[in-house]
């Protein structure tokens, strides 16, 4: 059954530079209000990756945490925190996420080569931050850079059974070089794939620099749900600079309400993905 649309807003990530990016939220001043308006839009999650006073990628535990507190005191957004970094990061500063105590994490379901860069998520690695988000309940999103990342996520949930809430949501990131392509054909392999794992399992997908809008299209048309922001994309359109998430977020509405899938609140989204 198709139901509304879960938005999920990834506001900053870790490899564009504010330097060349001046809209980007990097200060948590410029985070809150940038959570406040996508929501008020109708983001129901974000998924956060910070920056040090340089502005640099950071996943210092401390201001991880002030983040969390912080955005809970002033949204009710769910809130995701990037367990993937930046290509840099150590493992155990990237296990250490969870010590902030997120409603939810990413969980990347492999290496991908990520540009001229390795994204490295080894298998060991993976069952680690399953295991310990299982044991907190921190509910991950599963990050599928690529189709075989499915089946190594069948693999994880047979071996190590279900996470927190129940319930698998997916989220395919699609375009990104060394990644699968963000195409509609992609998708629907995707997709498909999709009846590996658990019932009832969902997906959203984002589609990295100019594959944002065909992979928005797929996955409305396919039952799935949005991530957008300028983590994935920073031109709005040819030639025309990303203003502000609110712009992507917008959009994603518009298409959403097009396709007779409005946005979830965030209580549906609470309900939808076993929080
Ligand atoms: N910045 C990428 C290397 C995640 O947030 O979990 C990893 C990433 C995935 O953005
Ligand atoms: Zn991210």
């Amino acid at each position: 059954m198709t139901t509304g649309t879960l938005i999920t807003v990834a506001p900053t990530g870790a490899e564009s530079a504010k330097a060349e990016v001046p809209a980007l939220p990097v200060t948590l001043d410029e985070l809150l209000l940038t959570a406040k308006e996508c929501e008020a839009l109708g983001a129901a999650v974000i998924h956060v990756h910070i920056r040090d006073d340089a502005a640099r990628p950071t996943l210092d535990p401390a201001r991880l945490r002030e983040t969390v507190a912080a955005l809970r005191e002033s949204t009710d957004l769910i809130v995701q925190l990037s367990s993937g970094g930046a290509v840099t990061d150590p493992e155990a500063s990237r296990l250490a996420v969870l010590d902030a105590a997120p409603d939810m994490a990413s969980c990347t379901m492999g290496t991908v080569n990520f540009g001229d860069d390795v994204f490295l998520n080894r298998w060991e690695f993976i069952v680690d931050l399953h295991t310990r988000m299982q044991e907190r309940g921190i509910v991950p999103e599963y990050e599928i850079f690529d189709l075989g990342h499915l089946a190594a996520l069948q693999r994880l949930l047979g071996k190590y059974g279900l996470p927190a809430g129940g319930h698998v949501h997916v989220d395919f990131v699609m375009g990104v070089p060394g990644g699968m392509p963000g195409t509609t054909e992609t998708l629907v392999a995707a997709h498909r794939m999709l009846r590996d794992l658990p019932e009832g399992a969902t997906f959203s997908a984002t589609g990295i620099g100019r594959s944002t809008i065909p992979v928005m299209l797929a996955s409305l048309s396919t039952g799935g749900h949005l991530r957008v922001g300028m983590e994935d994309t920073v031109t709005y359109a040819k030639g025309r600079p990303v203003e502000s998430n609110m712009q992507l977020v917008a959009r994603a509405v518009g298409f959403a309400q097009l396709a007779q899938r409005p946005p979830l609140t965030t209580a549906e989204a609470r309900e939808l993905l076993g929080l």
